[in-house]
C-alpha cells in the first residue's frame, strides 16, 4: 500500500505536475443491519482504516483522465459531454458514473486528473466501490468548490451504483463512507436519512476476519433477496418492509412462498436487533451486544440464506472463545467476504490464534484477520 507520498509522486511523474488536492474514503464494516437498507431499514456501521485515496488536480478543458495505480497505473479517458459504459475497463465505470450523476446536478465542473490508490480488500463486503465512488465525489467537490454535503454525496454514489454500474445496492455503505466519525458508529435510519453516531466502547476492538472465500454469484443473489422483500411487502400491504411486523406477517404468511416468508422474517427481525444494539452499545451492555450479533447471524444463515459454511464456522469458533464478552457476525452483503467482531482487546490475541490454528486445517483457505478502528468519513 502507497502512502500519500508516493500517491503525489505518481501523479507528478504521470501528469507532470503537482497534484491540487489529496482526498480519502474509507471503507466500512457493518455492525449489524444486513440488507436493511434498501427495505428503508435501520443499519449499524462505522467506517474503517482501509480506504481509497486519490490525487487530482482539474483541468482547463473538459477530460476526465483517471489513472488506476493499483491496475498497473491502467489510465482510462473519457469527455464530460459524452460520457458512457466502458465495456473494457470495469473499474472506469465507477469513476464515469460519478460523474455522469454529479454533473446532472452541478453541469458546470469540468474536466480533471486523478490518480487513484487503495487498500479496501476487494470482494470482501468492506465497500472498496462506495469508497472510490465517495472519493471522486470529494475531489470534484474540492476542486470545483460544490460544497457537497454527505447525504447529496452518498445518494449521487449510489444512483452511480444503481443507474450507471447496474447494482441495486442500497444507501448504507456511501452513507458511511461520506459521513463516518472517529472511534464511532452510526445508526443510520435509511427511510428518513436521519442518524445517530455513538462512541464504540473503549474496551472493545473492531476485529475483521477475511474468510478469503471467492464470492460468486453476488449480484443476482443480492438483486433475488431485494426482488423477494419487495414481494414481501406488496403483499402485505407496505411501503416497504420497514412498515411490516411480525403479526402482520404470520397472519400473511398462507399467501407467500416459504421463501419470501423468511427473507421478510429476517428484515422485521433484524431492523428491531438492530436498534436493540444500538441502545446496548451506548449503555457498553456487552451482553446484550453478543446476544444481538449472534442471533443476527443465524437469521442471516437461516432466514436470508446469504451466509457459507467457511463463515459460519469462522463464527462458532470465535464465538467459543469470546462468550458474552463480545459479539461476533458475518458483515456485508453475504456469500463469502468477512466476519465483522467486537472483541475485548485482551481478547484480540487469542481469537487470532484460534482463527490461525483451525480455519484453515477445516476449509483449506488462509483467513487475513484486521484489527480497525473506526475513521472519520469524506464529508464529515
Ligand atoms: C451491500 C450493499 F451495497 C448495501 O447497500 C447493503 O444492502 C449490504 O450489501 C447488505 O446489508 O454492501
Amino acid at each position: 500500500m502507497l502512502n500519500n507520498h508516493d500517491l503525489q509522486k505518481a501523479f507528478l511523474t504521470h501528469f507532470s505536475i503537482e497534484p491540487a488536492h489529496l482526498v480519502h474514503a474509507p471503507g466500512r464494516v457493518n455492525l449489524i443491519g444486513e440488507h436493511t437498507d434498501y427495505n428503508e431499514g435501520f443499519v449499524f456501521p462505522a467506517a474503517i482504516n482501509f480506504g481509497t485515496w486519490i490525487a487530482a488536480t482539474p483541468r482547463s478543458d473538459r477530460q476526465v483522465v483517471a489513472v488506476a495505480m493499483d491496475i498497473g497505473a491502467s489510465e482510462n479517458t473519457f469527455r464530460l459531454d459524452d460520457i458512457r459504459f466502458d465495456e473494457q475497463d470495469g473499474w472506469a465505470n465507477y469513476v464515469r458514473g460519478v460523474v455522469k450523476m454529479l454533473q446532472q446536478a452541478h453541469p458546470h465542473i469540468g474536466g480533471m486528473n486523478l490518480m487513484i490508490t487503495g487498500n479496501v480488500p476487494q470482494g470482501a463486503g468492506l465497500s472498496s466501490s462506495a469508497s472510490f465512488e465517495i472519493a471522486i465525489l470529494r475531489a470534484f467537490s474540492e476542486a470545483y468548490g460544490l460544497s457537497l454535503e454527505g447525504v447529496q454525496a452518498a445518494l449521487l454514489g449510489q444512483q452511480a451504483e444503481n443507474d450507471f454500474v447496474g447494482c441495486s445496492c442500497g444507501i448504507m455503505d456511501q452513507l458511511i463512507s461520506a459521513l463516518g466519525r472517529e472511534d464511532q458508529a452510526m445508526l443510520l435510519d435509511c427511510e428518513s436519512l436521519t442518524f445517530r453516531h455513538t462512541p464504540l466502547p473503549e474496551e472493545l476492538a473492531i476485529v475483521i476476519i477475511n474468510s478469503n472465500v471467492k464470492r460468486g454469484l453476488v449480484d443476482s443473489e443480492y438483486n433475488t433477496r431485494r426482488a423477494q422483500c419487495e414481494q414481501a411487502a406488496s403483499t402485505l400491504k407496505v411501503k416497504s418492509l420497514r412498515h411490516a411486523s411480525l403479526a402482520g406477517l404470520e397472519q400473511s404468511r398462507s399467501e407467500m412462498s416459504d421463501n419470501v416468508y423468511r427473507r421478510a422474517r429476517h428484515v422485521i427481525t433484524e431492523n428491531s436487533r438492530t436498534q436493540t444494539m444500538f441502545t446496548a452499545l451506548q449503555a457498553a451492555d456487552i451482553a446484550k451486544v453478543s446476544e444481538a450479533m449472534a442471533q443476527s447471524h443465524a437469521s442471516m444463515r437461516d432466514d436470508f440464506e446469504i451466509t457459507v459454511p467457511q463463515i459460519d464456522y469462522l463464527v462458532d469458533i470465535i464465538a467459543g472463545v469470546i462468550g458474552d464478552k463480545g459479539g461476533v457476525r458475518m458483515t456485508g452483503g453475504g456469500f463469502g467476504g468477512c466476519v465483522v467482531a467486537l472483541i475485548p482487546k485482551n481478547m484480540v490475541e487469542k481469537v487470532s490464534d484460534t482463527v490461525n490454528n483451525f480455519y484453515h486445517n477445516q476449509t483449506g483457505l488462509t483467513p487475513t484477520i484486521y484489527v480497525c478502528s473506526a475513521v472519520r468519513g469524506a464529508f464529515a
